[in-house]
Order: C-alpha cells, then sequence, then structure tokens
C-alpha cells in the first residue's frame, strides 16, 4: 500500500465511519478495522485524534488523518485513479464541498436530535428539521430523481448524504417515526441507492451490503456513546 497500511478507527453506528468504509470499499483499498467504545475511548483514539476525540480516524502509514471529508478527500487524492470521487470542474467541486456540510452541518445533527429527543415535543420539533432539510435537497435537485446524487456518477455526495439516508432509516426504526409523508417519501425514497454500484454494472454488489449489520436498535445510540436513546 502506497504510504504504509490503512487502519481504521471507528464505530459501527457512526455514519461518519460509514462515509470512509464506503470511500475504501469503492477504491477497493483493503484496511484493518478497530471498533471503538466511544463510552471509553482507546489510548490510540486519544493519542491520534487529541483535538476532537472522535472517529473516523483513518491511519495511514503513521500518518492520521481525521474529520471523515477530510478523510474522504485524502483517499480520493492519493489513488485517483481508482473509482474518482470528486468531479473534475472545479464550480461542481464547490458544490459538492458545500452539500457535504450541509449533511454534516444540519441533515446529521436534525437525524440525531430526533434520536435524543426528551420527550414528544422536542421530538415533533425535531422530525420537523429533518423534514425541512429533506425538503431543502430536494428543492436543489439532489434527492433521487436522478439515479445518484447531483451527478450521473456515483460519487462524493453519495457517499456523504446516502449514509446520511442509511442512518435516516435506522432513526427511523429505533425512534419510531414516521417520516413516510415527507416530500420525497424519505427512506423508500432512498431506495434507488440499492441500485447497483455502476450504471450497467452487472455486480450483485448493493448499497446495504457494503454497510455493517446493524445490532439491534437498542444499542444504536449507546454505540455512540450515549446512555439513553429516548
Ligand atoms: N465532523 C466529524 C464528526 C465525527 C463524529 O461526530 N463522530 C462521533 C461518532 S458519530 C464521535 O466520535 N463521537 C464521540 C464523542 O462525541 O465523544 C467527522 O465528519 O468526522
Amino acid at each position: 500500500m502506497d504510504g504504509g497500511e490503512l487502519k481504521l478507527y471507528g464505530a459501527w453506528a457512526s455514519p461518519y465511519v460509514q462515509r470512509v468504509r464506503l470511500a475504501l470499499k469503492l477504491k477497493a483499498l483493503d484496511y484493518e478495522y478497530v471498533e471503538e467504545n466511544l463510552a471509553n475511548k482507546s489510548a490510540a483514539l486519544l493519542h491520534l485524534n487529541p483535538v476532537h476525540r472522535k472517529v473516523p480516524i483513518l491511519l495511514h502509514g503513521d500518518r492520521p488523518i481525521a474529520e471523515s471529508a477530510v478523510i474522504l478527500e485524502y483517499i480520493d487524492e492519493t489513488w485517483p485513479r481508482r473509482f474518482p470521487l470528486m468531479p473534475a470542474d472545479p464550480r461542481e467541486r464547490a458544490a459538492v464541498r458545500f452539500w457535504c456540510h450541509f449533511g454534516s452541518d444540519k441533515m446529521f445533527p436534525s437525524l440525531t436530535a430526533v434520536i435524543h429527543s426528551a420527550d414528544e415535543v422536542q421530538r415533533a420539533a425535531a422530525v420537523g428539521e429533518v423534514r425541512e432539510n429533506l425538503k431543502l435537497l430536494e428543492d436543489e435537485g439532489l434527492l433521487p430523481r436522478r439515479r445518484f446524487f447531483g451527478c450521473e456518477k456515483l460519487g462524493f455526495l453519495d457517499i456523504v448524504l446516502g449514509v446520511d439516508a442509511h442512518f435516516l432509516r435506522g432513526v427511523t426504526e429505533v425512534a419510531e417515526v414516521d417520516l413516510g409523508e415527507t416530500s420525497p417519501p424519505s427512506p423508500a425514497g432512498y431506495e434507488v441507492r440499492s441500485s447497483p454500484v455502476r450504471p450497467g454494472s452487472a455486480s450483485p454488489f448493493r448499497y446495504d451490503s457494503r454497510l455493517p449489520p446493524r445490532p439491534p436498535p437498542k444499542d444504536f445510540g449507546t454505540s455512540l456513546g450515549r446512555r439513553r436513546l429516548l
């Protein structure tokens, strides 16, 4: 492996970690995976990401890289010829980065707010925010009227927003909320992501099969270091 072996520190329920796992899979890169207990972080995690103390952390040789979007760009730039993730056009790249921030700063926090809401009032507000965020994506034409987010080819944004979509399905199960009336019908609308990785590809390799199996919902929040779900 150029630059040394790859090791990923993660937590199974973290969409940020799943982003990196998907990118590594698409790039066909081998790596060692280390599952962290975020309620009791390892010394290695604290040493490798002393600023944020969060996963994912990708260790390439002896060089740690943190922050999922930074890691994705690092992987794409280090192995540019294997399944390029970023578009070539600078304006398209800027748009990808913009919506990537949207996923991290708005979409994902609204989803976790549903899980961690303390009562029905809070939960209704959080669900409302998820719906607003989905509407923003829809208004931008980023939800799956097309095969992939934003462009004709699976790429960076599919990894970022597609993983949020997977998380969203988990959220609806765990919090027992129905987001089905949103426009587009949220979890179902995302099912398009279950299509083969490459258009025309004969590969039976499907989106869900690239994600690790999900343990029972009760473990969903605790694995992210929380004591209770609701
Ligand atoms: N902005 C970071 C967010 C990573 C993040 O929030 N990771 C969570 C798991 S989903 C974590 O490690 N939490 C541990 C903590 O907050 O103590 C990224 O994109 O990588």
